[in-house]
């Protein structure tokens, strides 16, 4: 029997896990012992991988699809001849933005980054990531704040953090095994503290639940930090030493009164001093923050807030401190700066004459080759497509007809395409209807690559079974498109995905996330390691779990962190007679994987999951509208759509809140095409919507 250690390509824990392998079968999945993130532990989507990805069919070819509506399957090179052709044919005849991709957070850091070397070097075109619909808000808020994308904590300071404060965060189905980290927490008196409109998971396990108005968190922080400063609950050498901006920030907060964000909030004044006070008592407070804040109409300047609230009480860079954003997917970390699509591989910006220098050296081609702007974003593409201005598509490893905001905007969008390729391991999702290519991959367990956690921690994928006939990777895949696009020399150095990682490796040295002393054999069966880990500085950098900002050194040109602000907006969508009530939506349960293509192929998961769409419906809410529970109730939205529901009445919603898991494509029927301004991230998380029910 053989053992394979790599990792778990769900959530952006990254466990990493022992495949336990006879016959080119795997007879048992053990989570890997030692290792820092999830030392024996894992959750049952880890577990029960294997058996997901059993479910994937081998040796399947690519389908094109002909003219009547069929589709026949060719051979691979002959895929990558049609694909390749097709683009090429757009381009000569709409221009070179006429073809678009969308990448994810899900595939290695080496797919990725050869996606984009592809699409947006050769082709010159864009590509954005489902990251875009999840992480892009925490992105923009690191890099203004701190200089660069760069989460500073280390898992560890879950442990040593005595006041744990989640932010729009419900890491007890969503990161299961963080939240074993915070149960080892063994600091006497630690306390747990839960900001959420619902009584989530998360919140029914804390010592502190804060129920606030969906949406009303940028008013909640601005209050509590002009408390803070009232009360001279300051870090005064913090702030003066690492910081700039705060004199600024303080007249600003000024108007933010306990009155004014008792109202806005719908807390009362004496929770939010309740607040104030737990955040000076502790010694090392870490704040923690998710889906609730990145998704919003103000969401990169709510993270910013927090990320003042951090800084001006001198909790960051410390053991147990931080203003920490929690990724999403496996890879989301990766793709942030590996993909080659908000900015250069390693980081940086396309116009720097010297990262262009360096990255044309790095990757031997012409400077001219290298993408010369930021990609336009996912809004924007799927806009593009309406528009009739984008002709082509190319999707991998996401399914966006289900998982994007307004999602019949999607399916509106693909009808226009001329060119519809999607690569996926399973051809029954929802975004495969009606592509023109299919090209079928095989899953991550007869894969291999780099995988970049939450906390930066560098993972092995190695390939678990051994694959068959015909079976390639999302790598090969697009590689294979990228040799019938004639780019020849330009992919030297990419033939493997070791190949691949050894280029990004040079494209990150002196760059914040310096990974250049580690090495592909080193990676596997290994501890991982997080970046920086710069060559030469091994020995600095031996510890395994390590955080930023010890030094109280960020990455902007002052080498300060930023106090970042601006006024509380009005809500652009706010509820109103005619909808009444505010859809909010996220994860339902620990087995579900966002659209279910891969956690309904698990039988256990399946067995105990709802099988249609359904919410939360507040007691009295439902008593008032004569709802009984598994009722069918139709939902409209804002937005124009409506959608039916099976309603669960429950104490922990608030009266005017209904709560949609997002694992039915009902869900996002309703959402809106409402973003952030600066992150374009969709605001999943708050539509009005108004009740009908069915008879
Ligand atoms: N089982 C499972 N685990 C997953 C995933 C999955 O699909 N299934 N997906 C992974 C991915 S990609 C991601 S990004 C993460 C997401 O992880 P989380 O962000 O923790 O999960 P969500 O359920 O999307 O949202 C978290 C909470 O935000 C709250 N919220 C909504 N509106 C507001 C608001 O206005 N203010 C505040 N403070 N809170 C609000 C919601 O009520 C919810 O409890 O989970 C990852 N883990
Ligand atoms: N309303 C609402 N909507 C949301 C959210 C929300 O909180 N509320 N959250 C958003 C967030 S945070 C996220 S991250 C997105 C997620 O949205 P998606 O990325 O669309 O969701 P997934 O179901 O993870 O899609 C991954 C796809 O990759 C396929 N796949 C798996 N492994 C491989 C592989 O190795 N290769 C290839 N090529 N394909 C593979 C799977 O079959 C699946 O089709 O949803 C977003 N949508
Ligand atoms: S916690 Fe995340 S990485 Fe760990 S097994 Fe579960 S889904 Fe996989
Ligand atoms: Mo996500």
């Amino acid at each position: 029997m053989k053992k394979v250690q790599s990792t778990c390509n769900y959530c952006s824990i990254d466990c990493n896990l022992d495949f336990y392998v006879e016959g080119n079968q795997v007879v048992k999945t053990v989570p890997t012992r030692g290792y820092p993130v999830n030392d024996g532990f894992c959750c049952i989507k880890g577990l029960s991988l294997d058996k997901q990805q059993a479910t994937v069919k081998p040796g399947r070819l690519p389908k094109i699809r002909q003219e009547d509506g069929s589709y026949q399957e060719v051979p691979w090179e002959e895929g990558f001849r049609h694909v390749a052709g097709k683009l090429k044919e757009l381009q000569e005849k709409y221009g070179a933005e006429s073809v678009a991709g969308i990448s994810t957070g899900q595939l290695t850091l080496e797919e990725f980054a050869i996606f984009g070397h592809v699409m947006r070097n050769y082709l010159k075109t864009n590509v954005d990531g489902n990251t875009r619909l999840c992480m892009a808000t925490a992105v923009v808020a690191h890099k203004q704040s701190f200089g660069f994308d760069a989460p500073g904590f280390t898992l560890k300071d879950l442990e040593l953090s005595d006041t744990i404060i989640f932010i729009g965060a419900n890491p007890v189905v969503a990161h299961p095994v963080l939240w074993g980290r915070v149960r080892q927490n063994s600091v006497p008196g630690h306390k747990v503290i839960v900001i959420d409109p619902r009584r989530s998971e998360t919140a029914m396990n804390a010592d502190y639940w804060y129920g606030l108005k969906w949406r009303s968190d940028l008013l909640l922080c601005y209050t509590i930090a002009n408390q803070l400063i009232e009360k001279d609950y300051l870090d005064h050498n913090f702030i003066q030493g690492h910081t700039e901006h705060f004199e600024e920030f303080k007249e600003f907060v000024k108007g933010y009164t306990l009155e004014r964000g008792a109202e806005g909030t719908g807390l009362s004044p004496g929770q939010i001093t309740e607040l104030v006070e737990l955040i000076h008592a502790g010694k090392r407070v870490s704040f923690w923050w998710t889906m609730g804040v990145n998704q919003g109409y103000e969401a990169v300047r709510t993270a910013q807030a927090i990320i003042n609230l951090a800084l001006m009480t001198g909790n960051i860079g410390r053991p147990g401190t931080g203003a920490n954003s929690i990724t999403g997917q496996c890879n989301a970390m990766g793709s942030r700066t590996f993909s080659n699509t908000a900015a250069f591989f390693g980081g940086g910006d396309f116009t720097n004459p010297a990262r262009r220098g360096r990255i044309a050296q790095v990757l031997g081609v012409e400077e001219s080759m290298l993408a010369e702007k930021p990609t336009k974003t996912y809004n924007q593409i799927i806009e593009g497509i309406l528009a009739g201005e984008i002709k082509g598509l190319w999707i991998l490893c996401t399914n966006p007809r289900h998982s994007w905001t307004n999602n019949e905007t999607f399916a509106e969008a693909v009808k226009k395409l001329e060119l519809f390729v999607v690569q996926d391991i399973y051809d029954t999702i929802e975004s495969a209807e009606g592509c023109t290519v299919f090209f079928p991959v095989v899953p991550g367990i007869k894969k291999e690559g780099t995988y970049i956690n939450l906390e930066r921690r560098l993972s092995a994928m190695r390939p678990v079974l051994e694959r068959g006939e015909n079976e390639i990777s999302d790598y090969e895949a697009i590689l294979g498109v990228g040799r019938a696009l004639g780019m020849g020399d330009a992919l030297k150095g990419w033939e493997t995905p070791q190949g691949c990682f050894r280029l990004m490796r040079e494209c990150s040295r002196n760059m914040p996330c310096d990974f250049t002393g580690v090495t592909w054999e080193k990676l596997e069966n290994s501890h991982g390691v997080q970046w920086p880990y710069p060559e030469g500085k091994e020995e600095e950098n031996r510890e395994e779990q390590r955080r930023l900002y010890e030094d109280g050194i960020f990455f902007t040109p002052s080498k300060k962190a930023q106090f970042v602000f601006e006024e509380v907006r009005e809500n652009p969508l706010p509820a109103t007679k005619e909808f009444p009530y505010i859809l909010n939506t996220g994860r339902g349960s620990v087995g579900q994987w966002h659209t279910q293509s891969r956690t309904k192929e698990v039988k256990f998961v399946e067995d105990v999951s709802v099988k249609k769409a359904y919410l939360y419906m507040n007691t009295r809410l439902a008593k008032e509208q004569g709802i009984q529970e598994m009722d069918q109730v139709r939902v409209v939205s804002v937005n124009g759509q409506w959608a039916d529901f099976a309603v669960k009445v429950t104490e922990n919603v608030q009266y005017e809140e209904l709560y949609a898991p997002i694992h039915y494509i009902e869900c996002n029927k309703l959402t809106p095409s409402l973003y952030d301004p600066y992150s374009k991230e969709p605001s999943y998380k708050a539509t009005p919507v108004r009740l009908e029910k069915k008879r």
